[in-house]
């Protein structure tokens, strides 16, 4: 490695409020493989900045001459890359099960952490993202921000029933992977380092036995995603 790496990183109107599903995975990724990186804050309407992957969305990692986009992606570069650190899937069939727990996490996890959570997002952004950020959002969910926050009752229950299977695997073991966090780990923890930066709502009871895996995720690498803080409440 020559130059070092760098990763476009979403980030608030405070640009140390980095906060994106994500690009948490790849955060986590690059501490796992102990690979330092400059995260660059990136604004969702900075599409120029990383038009160099023929896309606008972030994560985007930048490895000398070469751009990668997509999370998944990035994982598998940065296996194939750096095999003298440690691996991110571990042994077979480590790959392949982390391919699962990824899509589970985006087609599943993430939607029902969103209803929960994207109704609090424009205020912890940056002035000339918010108009972008509630158009696409209302057209997404075919509603209101407004509306889909009146909804949040029904909605953190129906979270709480697709989180059973976590719960149930986390009461049996410390964390997804096993007894250490692998990129399984970095991947759902995505999207609770999402919900913990961006919004006041407990997605989780106390004695949740995935709310103390959250706090071992938050404590590991160095305590590295404890370096945002959680959302304020309003109240
Ligand atoms: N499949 C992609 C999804 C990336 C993605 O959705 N990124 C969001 C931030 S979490 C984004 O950049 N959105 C830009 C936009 O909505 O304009 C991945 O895993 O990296």
């Amino acid at each position: 490695m020559n130059q070092p790496l760098r990763l476009f990183d979403l980030a608030g109107a405070d640009e140390r409020l980095r906060f994106s599903p994500n690009c948490w995975r790849t955060r986590l990724a690059l501490a796992h493989k102990g690979l330092p990186v400059d995260t660059l804050p990136w604004r969702f309407t900075e599409k120029q900045a990383i038009a160099a992957t023929g896309q606008g969305k972030v994560p985007v990692l930048v490895d000398g001459d070469r751009w990668l986009h997509d999370s998944w992606t990035i994982a598998e570069h940065l296996e194939q890359a750096y095999p003298q650190t440690p691996s991110l899937f571990g042994p077979a069939p480590g790959h392949a099960l982390a391919r699962f727990v990824n899509q589970w996490t985006s087609e599943t996890l993430h939607p029902a952490v969103a209803r929960v959570v994207v109704p609090d997002i424009p205020a912890i952004l940056h002035e000339k993202d918010r108009a972008y950020f509630r158009s696409s959002r209302e057209a997404a969910f075919g509603q209101t921000l407004e509306s889909l926050a009146a909804q949040r009752e029904a909605s953190l229950e129906a979270l709480r029933r697709v989180l059973a299977p976590l719960r149930s695997t986390l009461a049996a073991q410390p964390f997804v992977s096993g007894d250490t966090p692998y990129y399984a780990d970095h991947v759902v923890f995505g999207a609770f380092q999402w919900a913990r930066t961006v919004s006041p709502v407990a997605l989780l009871a106390a004695d949740d036995p995935i709310a103390a895996w959250v706090e071992r995720m938050l404590d590991a690498y160095g305590g590295l995603a404890r370096t945002v803080a959680p959302a304020a409440c309003a109240d």
